[in-house]
């Protein structure tokens, strides 16, 4: 049986693709999703996906990924930077997890350059675009094999 990867994605990434594409990029979210599932397949995983805009939501979600999720790839969002709720459900669960953003947030707003989710978390890319995640894909694999 195939390992299960859980992508998760936190609020306003669903509008990818149709604005601000000179920080996000011209991908939007679902052919990212296909570009990771490209990788997955290539890795010998299974990925699931979900996109939220509310914060309980995403802590559900999380909650539920202990029946069967062997890692977590997350791009929290503006969650990022004070759901402190996010945090301690990764925590709680004790999953594998991996934080990417498509910007730097460290060379952006000064309220961006802090993660409360990074310290709970095997690392973090940040700064590639769509890139990122790909990246932190290969790097959930690693810890899952
Ligand atoms: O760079 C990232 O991946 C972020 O997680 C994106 C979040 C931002 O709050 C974080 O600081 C960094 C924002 C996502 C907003 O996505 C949009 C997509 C298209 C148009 C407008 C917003």
């Amino acid at each position: 049986m195939l390992a299960i990867l859980l992508v998760l994605n936190g609020p306003n990434l669903n509008l990818l693709g149709t604005r601000e594409p000179e920080i996000y990029g011209h991908l939007t979210l679902e052919q990212i999703n296909g570009q990771l599932k490209g990788l997955a397949d290539e890795l010998g995983l299974e990925l699931e996906f979900f996109q939220s805009n509310h914060e309980g939501e995403l802590v559900d979600r999380i909650h539920q990924a202990v029946s069967n999720v062997k890692g977590i790839l997350i791009n929290p969002g503006a969650f990022t930077h004070y759901s402190f709720a996010i945090r301690d459900a990764l925590s709680a669960v004790n999953i594998p997890c991996v934080e990417v953003h498509l910007s730097n947030i460290h060379a952006r707003e000064e309220f961006r350059k802090q993660s409360v989710i990074a310290p709970v978390c095997l690392g973090q890319v940040s700064g590639f675009g769509a890139l990122s995640y790909l990246l932190g894909l290969r790097a959930l694999a690693d810890e899952v094999y």
